[in-house]
C-alpha cells in the first residue's frame, strides 16, 4: 500500500500542489492553476483586484474554491493515484479573510452534489470578496486596536506582532465598521486556509496556531482567542470564529463531494490547513529550534523555528505558532534582491562583475557602510526611501557592492536577535542564493554555516508532509528529512577571522541605523 500524501497552497496568484511519495522520499506530481489565466473570468491581476483606492486589494474566495475543482479534475485526467490518497492538508496565503452567513455549517456538511464547490460558497457569502494580505487599508483601524490593547509593546505581547493593516483583525474591524449590516448577517469568518481547509472537510474547520497568529486576534502564549483583542476588534466577534486548534489536527475524512467527483478514498484524513509562511518552515525542514532560513527573493525573508515564545520588541517581526510544535518567527526586509540590483545596475554591473566586487573587496569593507533604503524600509521601519552611506564613496562600484549585501546580512543579525536562538546552520533559499559569494557572506556576519536548499514549491511540500506527519505520527525530523536535504556540497563554513571582523563592525552599523532611523 503506497504512503501517497497530497499538500495544496492556496497562494497569491496560484493553487498548487504537490503530492509525495512518503515510502520513496520522492515528489511525485507537482502542478499548479494560475488563477489569472486558468480563470480569467475572476478578472485578476497577479490573482488579485484593485479598487480604485490603491491601498484596497481584494480577491473573490469563488475564485479560490472553482480552482480546488479545476485542480482536481486535472489531476484525475492524468490518472493520478487520487483513491490512494492518505490524507491531504493545505497552505493559505495568510491574513486573508472570508465572510459567510449563518448557514454555513450546513453548507459545508450537506454539499449540493450537483453544484460545484463555488455554487456552494456562493450561497452562503455574506461579503463578495476577501481582503487578502496586499491590502494596506486598516491604518486607522491598527491605530484604534493598538490603543485599545495599551499600544505597541501590549499589542505585540499580547497577539505576536504589533498591529499591521494586512493582519486580519484590523481587517475584520473595518469590515464591521464600514458595513455594519453585512457583518452582523456573518456567522461565521474563515481565512483562506481556514475556507479551503473546510472545502476539503466537508465542514467548519477551525484555525491553526500558525496562521491564527497572523490575526492580531490570538493569544500567542496560550493559542486561544486573545478576549481583549476580540472585544478591541468588533462586536460579537467570538461567536463569528471557529475554535483554534493543533497545525496537525486531523479533522475526520474528505468531503463526500470530493470522493464522488475525483474518486478519492472515502477513509483519506482532512488535516487542517495553515498558514503558507507556516507550512514553508516545514518545506524547508526547520522542525529543530535553532534552524533557520534566508529567502533572498525581490524582499529578503528570515524565518525559523524557535522553542520560545520570544517576541520582536520592536514590534517589526512577526511570531506565529510553528506546525512542528514551539514557535517560528518571521521578519521581513523590503530591501531584498531590490536593493542588491539598483546598486548592480547603478555602477553598470552584471551579476558577474558584482560578485567579482565581492571578491575583490576585504571583509568588512574597510569600515564603508551602507543602509540600503532603496525602497521605505519594513525592518527597521523606515517609511521614506533613502539610502545612507558612512565612509563611503558612491563613485566606488565595488566597494558599493560590498556595502550593499553586508549591510543586508549585518541587519538580519541585528533584528532578528530577538529571537533568542543563536542558529546552528541556515538555509538560503531564493534567486540570489545561487551567488557564493554572497551566501560566504552571509555565514561569516552569522557565524554560522550556510546551505544552499531549492526550494520550488516548499509551502505546498511543508502541507503534504504535515499531512504526512498527522496521519503517521511519524516524528517530524524523519519526516522531513527525505525532502529538504541541502544541495550537496553547498555548505559554506564561517570564516573565524572574517566573522571576528563582523562582531566588531556591527556595533558601528547599529549606531550608524539608529542615527538615521
Ligand atoms: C506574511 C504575509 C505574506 C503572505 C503571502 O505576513 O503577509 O507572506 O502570507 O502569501
Amino acid at each position: 500500500m503506497p504512503k501517497y500524501f497530497l499538500g495544496l497552497d492556496s497562494s497569491t496568484q496560484s493553487l498548487s500542489s504537490v503530492l509525495i511519495d512518503l515510502d520513496s522520499g520522492k515528489i511525485i506530481d507537482d502542478r499548479a492553476l494560475n488563477f489569472d489565466s486558468a480563470l480569467p473570468d475572476y478578472k485578476t491581476t497577479n490573482g488579485v483586484n484593485r479598487a480604485q483606492d490603491p491601498a484596497v486589494v481584494h480577491s473573490s474566495p469563488l475564485m479560490w474554491a472553482e480552482a480546488l475543482d479545476r485542480l482536481f479534475q486535472g489531476m484525475k485526467k492524468d490518472k493520478l493515484p487520487l483513491g490512494d490518497i492518505l490524507a491531504i492538508s493545505g497552505s493559505g496565503q495568510q491574513h486573508g479573510s472570508v465572510y459567510m452567513n449563518g448557514n454555513a455549517a450546513k453548507q459545508f456538511r450537506d454539499m449540493d452534489l450537483n453544484g460545484t464547490l463555488a455554487d456552494n460558497l456562493a450561497r452562503v457569502l455574506s461579503r463578495p470578496s476577501s481582503p487578502v494580505w496586499m491590502d494596506s487599508s486598516t491604518s486607522a483601524e491598527c491605530e484604534e486596536i493598538r490603543a485599545v490593547l495599551g499600544g505597541k509593546d501590549a499589542t505585540v505581547a499580547a497577539t505576536g506582532s504589533d498591529a499591521f493593516e494586512r493582519f486580519t483583525g484590523p481587517q475584520i474591524r473595518k469590515f464591521a465598521k464600514r458595513e455594519p449590516g453585512a457583518y452582523k448577517q456573518t456567522g461565521h469568518i474563515a481565512l483562506v486556509s481556514s475556507l479551503m481547509s473546510s472545502l476539503v472537510a466537508g465542514q467548519i474547520s477551525p484555525i491553526d496556531v500558525g496562521d491564527g497568529a497572523g490575526m492580531n486576534l490570538m493569544d500567542i502564549a496560550g493559542f486561544t482567542w486573545h478576549p481583549a483583542a476580540l472585544e478591541a476588534t468588533a462586536p460579537d466577534l467570538r461567536q463569528k470564529l471557529p475554535p483554534i486548534a493543533a497545525s496537525d489536527t486531523v479533522l475526520g475524512v474528505v468531503n463526500p463531494y470530493l470522493v464522488l467527483r475525483y474518486g478519492l478514498n472515502p477513509a483519506c484524513k482532512a488535516v487542517i490547513w495553515s498558514g503558507d509562511n507556516p507550512c514553508s518552515l516545514i518545506g524547508t525542514g526547520l522542525v529543530s529550534p535553532g534552524m533557520i532560513a534566508i529567502s533572498l527573493g525581490t524582499s529578503d525573508t528570515l524565518f525559523g523555528a524557535m522553542s520560545a515564545c520570544e517576541t520582536d520588541p520592536r514590534g517589526e517581526g512577526h511570531v506565529f505558532g510553528s506546525p512542528a510544535g514551539g514557535y517560528m518567527s518571521l521578519i521581513c526586509f523590503k530591501n531584498g534582491s531590490l536593493a542588491r540590483e539598483k546598486v548592480k545596475d547603478q555602477y553598470g554591473y552584471d551579476w558577474d562583475r558584482f560578485s567579482q566586487a565581492l571578491r575583490d573587496t576585504p571583509v568588512g569593507n574597510q569600515g564603508k557602510l551602507m543602509l540600503p533604503w532603496f525602497d521605505p524600509e519594513i525592518v527597521p521601519r523606515v517609511p521614506a526611501p533613502g539610502v545612507k552611506r558612512k565612509n563611503l564613496d558612491e563613485q566606488d562600484g565595488d566597494a558599493n557592492c560590498r556595502a550593499v549585501v553586508e549591510a543586508q546580512m549585518m541587519s538580519m543579525r541585528l533584528h532578528s536577535a530577538w529571537m533568542g536562538e543563536k542558529p546552528a546552520c541556515i538555509y538560503a533559499t531564493g534567486g540570489a542564493s545561487a551567488n557564493t559569494e554572497i551566501l560566504r557572506i552571509m555565514a561569516d556576519v552569522h557565524n554560522t554555516p550556510v546551505y544552499r536548499q531549492e526550494t520550488a514549491n516548499g509551502a505546498a511540500l511543508g502541507a503534504a508532509l504535515r499531512a504526512a506527519q498527522a496521519f503517521t505520527q511519524t516524528p517530524w525530523p524523519d519526516i522531513v528529512g527525505p525532502f529538504t536535504q541541502p544541495l550537496p556540497g553547498s555548505k559554506v563554513a564561517p570564516d573565524p577571522q572574517a566573522a571576528a571582523i563582523y562582531d566588531q563592525l556591527i556595533n558601528e552599523y547599529a549606531a550608524f541605523e539608529q542615527e538615521n532611523l
